[in-house]
């Protein structure tokens, strides 16, 4: 048996001092696994967590026989706004298999034929503010577009909710009360254990943004009750009027609020954060961008309104190789973790206790020896078929693993390649800042102050 490796550590506070916060916290612990290895601990005042990144170790860690979704850090924390809702349900909870079940059906590829037409008009939605901007030489704000587009999508698509968020100049409630919420739960996550009654001032703003979510959460479900819709196929549709064929039963009130959350924030967060990096990387490589490009001008031609089919969107190979590529080396969840059903050893060597936790860190193993020589480098060649072929399963995690993987993937690939798609074979993306990444991270990451500036391609040339 070994020792896991670890960065020099003080006395008491352990790693305390050297782990920096938010962002800068992410990319110290993916320089720490090009230093240390495959596996590696950092102690945070009394908390430990075991880092993995290694394809082998990895590999090992997806064995659901022997792992299991740990719920503690970041995601212990979002118990509170997220109860037994989809991803911070446990697995051996009742309401984690039930909800599984009858929302499945509404992520199926067939489902995805029916979102398409609203993904669409949203789309167009962000096209005519991006098409406003071009024409008045204006900077358009990244991130904040992709999201206003990622919630407006997840609403009309989830719940038949406009949240309108093009018609507004500062970001809806939703978003400012959740960025707040996502913030103090990564506060007092990264504080000391038992220590939230000292900060008394955090964990009110943190109560206080549940509850403006849960207000509107109720709104939602509220607008849905009084058009005595009862049909069946969307998400609220089918939470609300259909049982799940083991009990018998619906979901009840409570977990119904539960999931409502759940899907406004899994859905529209990650999905912009990959937009916009996947936007970033284009911008900083011209040659993928020129053949992203030529692949929807021979969809599209010169268009200057397409009308991308379903069927279109499994067309646009090399726009799903520069996404793949962009969660290759910037996974906007940052990791999933799990914890051993059984005391164990992993790596080989390394002994870990029942129910001790292991964090799978995505962007690490995105970029071990295995994906080749220059992982630093964006190259969506690396996911051309013939590669993927021959890529180890393990060695891709963006959506985490096996049956509490994302139940969402589908939709965010769907939505954002359509989108990906459209703007690229509308603008030319002018870098005017010479922008440089900067992060802001708090359970998932995502670029801030990423601005471009636009032309229409068919007008100017
Ligand atoms: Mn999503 C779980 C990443 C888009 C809804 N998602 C997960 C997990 C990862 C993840 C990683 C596993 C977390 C864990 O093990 O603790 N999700 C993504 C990424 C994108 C994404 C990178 C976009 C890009 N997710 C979406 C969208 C939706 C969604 C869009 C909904 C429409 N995700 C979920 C739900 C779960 C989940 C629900 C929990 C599933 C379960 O445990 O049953």
């Amino acid at each position: 048996t070994g020792r896991f490796p670890e960065p020099p550590a003080l006395p008491l506070v352990g790693h305390a001092l050297t782990v920096p916060r938010g962002a800068d916290g992410l990319l110290y612990m993916i320089r720490q696994a090009k230093k240390l290895g495959p596996l590696y601990r950092i102690r945070v005042l009394g908390e430990e967590t075991i880092v993995a990144s290694g394809l082998d170790v990895v590999t090992e860690l997806s064995d659901e026989t022997r792992f299991r979704k740990h719920m503690g850090g970041a995601t212990g924390i979002l118990r509170e706004p997220g109860g037994d809702g989809l991803v911070t349900a446990h697995d051996d909870e009742p309401n984690w298999r039930k909800a599984h079940d009858i929302l499945m059906p509404a992520f199926s590829l067939g489902a995805m034929r029916d979102y398409h037409t609203t993904m669409l008009k949203v789309a167009r939605d962000l096209t005519n503010k991006w098409d406003r901007a071009a024409e008045l030489d204006l900077a358009v704000d990244v991130p904040e577009d992709a999201t206003r587009l990622t919630l407006d999508t997840i609403g009309l698509c989830g719940f038949g909710y406009d949240f309108e968020s093009f018609q507004r100049d500062e970001p809806h409630l939703f978003v400012k009360s959740m960025n707040q919420m996502l913030a103090q739960a990564n506060h007092l996550n990264e504080s000391l254990p038992g220590t939230e009654h000292l900060q008394p001032g955090r964990t009110a703003q943190f109560r206080d943004s549940i509850a403006t979510l849960h207000r509107i959460v109720d709104e939602v479900i509220q607008h849905r009750r009084v058009t005595r819709d009862t049909s069946t196929g969307d998400l609220l549709g089918r939470m609300l009027h259909t049982t799940d064929e083991v009990t018998g039963e619906p979901l009840d009130d409570t977990n119904v609020r539960y999931q409502v959350l759940t899907f406004l924030i899994a859905g529209h967060e990650t999905t912009s954060g990959l937009l916009s990096f996947a936007l970033y990387m284009l911008t900083k490589h011209p040659e993928a961008l020129a053949r992203a490009q030529a692949e929807v001008d021979a969809l599209w031609g010169d268009t200057d309104q397409p009308e991308p089919t379903h069927g279109d969107v499994g067309k646009l190979t090399y726009m799903r190789q520069v996404l793949d590529e962009s969660l290759r080396l910037w996974p906007s969840a940052i990791g999933h973790a799990v914890e051993a059903r059984e005391d164990t050893v992993i790596g080989g060597k390394y002994p870990v206790r029942k129910g001790q936790h292991v964090l799978v860190l995505h962007a690490a193993l995105h970029r071990q020896p295995e994906w080749g020589d220059n992982v630093e480098l964006f190259d969506p060649e690396r996911f051309s078929p013939e590669r993927e072929a021959e890529r180890p399963v393990h060695l891709f995690k963006p959506f985490g693993n096996g049956q509490r993987a994302c139940i969402g993937r589908q939709f965010a690939l769907h939505e954002a390649t359509m989108v990906l798609a459209l703007l690229v074979h509308r603008y030319r993306l002018i870098d005017h800042a010479d922008y440089r990444l900067r992060l802001v991270s708090t359970i998932t990451v995502r670029p801030t102050d990423f601005t471009l500036r636009l032309r229409r391609r068919t007008t100017a040339d």
